[in-house]
């Protein structure tokens, strides 16, 4: 008791209140799931995901979740699973034991403080806290982060099969079932004629029915997007997601041809959203919660793009259903969302970790209005997919925090 009590008045920084719930414990693991087909980017092609799920556990019993993910390991960006599970319990996790959980921007303040970087084990603490929070007063995320403006979001699916027949076929499945109507390629990692040829195929076949876009993860140099940016809006695609590494080079594309650009990987939180919209450096941005440094981070990206007259997309890292409701909720509370999203990650695993799986309906996901994420794990199938579940079969527990 007087140990919780010392901890808690490490956070004094919070006018102290002794019925407060405290976090008494933050646990976080890895579950691996594979890919329904193997997902193929310039970067890398995927054939399962890892979510890193993080439960803190406060005294009133209330316990929040939150993911992370990247894509491929460490082929995307900085942080992979396994970094952000130690970077949660090694240097998050020590300093939240005994704060008072509601306090959720001042805890995840001070965090900044303290972690340099890690924008995606930040984004996942904070989706936790946010959930415990709704929880705890029955409000839905999307209240907690301003107010939500719709319940019901559009989602594009990407196609990266890596054939183009395979391609066509998935689009037509998914314009059927009517669960998307907006396709994303994955191109740059085969020649520029051959990947002109496989995005023209494509729009023939689905013609006015859907949109087709491409993301080319960096790959093009900027001559090679001189060539391939025209190219594209000739074969009737609509939008080309960062085709170059540099933000510099992107500026200098943008408006050259008929063809909208979209920032990713560039974005990488609120200072370089604003370097981008300072420099007019696309057209779109893609918000991701993760890559932007947690959910608030994220409306401060969306804010600012905004305010530069640069249009909204709900980007994903292809998390699984707790990330996926996140940026969902977040979302939700966008006064504009002109290109929609592309929330479809739990679909394209092969196993449902939620009790009552998402509702992808009439090309859009419509999200829970439940308090908190207003999601509910499955534990069976969480038990069923740890990675450590050999080690939790023969009764050996997580060493303690900080070990
Ligand atoms: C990315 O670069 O946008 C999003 C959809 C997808 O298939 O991959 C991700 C990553
Ligand atoms: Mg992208």
């Amino acid at each position: 008791m007087a140990g919780s009590n010392n901890r808690a008045m490490k956070h004094a920084f919070f006018p102290f209140d002794c019925s407060a719930p405290r976090i008494e414990r933050i646990e976080t693991f890895l579950l691996d799931i594979p890919t329904i087909r193997p997902h193929r980017l310039s970067v890398a092609t995927m054939r399962g995901q890892t979510l890193m799920i993080v439960r803190v556990y406060s005294s009133d019993g209330i316990v929040g979740i939150g993911e992370g993910t990247t894509i491929a390991g460490l082929s995307y960006g900085a942080e992979s699973p396994e970094g952000m599970k130690l970077a949660i319990d090694r240097y998050i996790a020590p300093e939240l034991m005994g704060a008072d959980s509601r306090c959720v921007q001042g805890l995840m303040g001070r965090i900044d403080k303290l972690v340099k970087g890690n924008h995606f084990a930040k984004c996942a603490v904070e989706t936790a806290l946010l959930d415990a929070l709704g929880k705890r007063t029955g409000l839905p995320l999307s209240e907690l982060l301003g107010g939500r403006r719709r319940d019901t979001l559009p989602v594009a699916w990407t196609l990266a099969s890596g054939d183009t027949s395979r391609d066509i076929a998935e689009a037509e499945r998914m314009l059927d079932l009517r669960r998307h109507n907006v396709f994303k390629l994955k191109i740059g990692g085969r020649p520029l004629r051959t990947d002109i040829a496989h995005v023209a195929a494509i729009k023939r076949a689905v013609g006015d029915r859907a949109s087709v876009r491409v993301d080319v993860n960096m790959a093009w140099s900027e001559t090679e997007a001189v060539r391939g940016l025209p190219a594209l809006a000739d074969v009737g695609c609509d939008l080309a997601e960062q085709p170059v590494a540099s933000p510099q080079a992107l500026a200098r594309l943008v408006r050259r041809f008929p063809i909208a650009l979209m920032a990713d990987e560039s974005l990488q939180g609120p200072h370089s959203a604003f370097e981008l919209a300072r420099h007019a450096a696309a057209d779109v941005f893609a918000i991701k919660t993760e890559q932007s440094g947690g959910l608030f981070a994220a409306g401060r990206v969306a804010a600012i793009a905004d305010a530069a007259g640069i249009e909204l997309y709900g980007g994903t890292m292809l998390e699984g259903a707790i990330g996926t409701i996140a940026s969902a909720h977040l979302f939700t509370t966008f006064p504009t969302l002109q290109w929609g999203t592309e929330l479809f990650g739990p679909l394209l695993l092969t196993e449902e970790i939620l009790t009552e799986p998402l509702r992808y309906e009439g090309f859009e996901l419509h999200v829970p209005k439940g308090p908190g994420l207003g999601i509910a794990l499955d534990e069976e199938r969480i038990s069923a997919f740890r990675r450590d579940r050999e080690r939790l079969s023969i009764g050996v527990t997580a060493a303690p925090q900080g070990d």
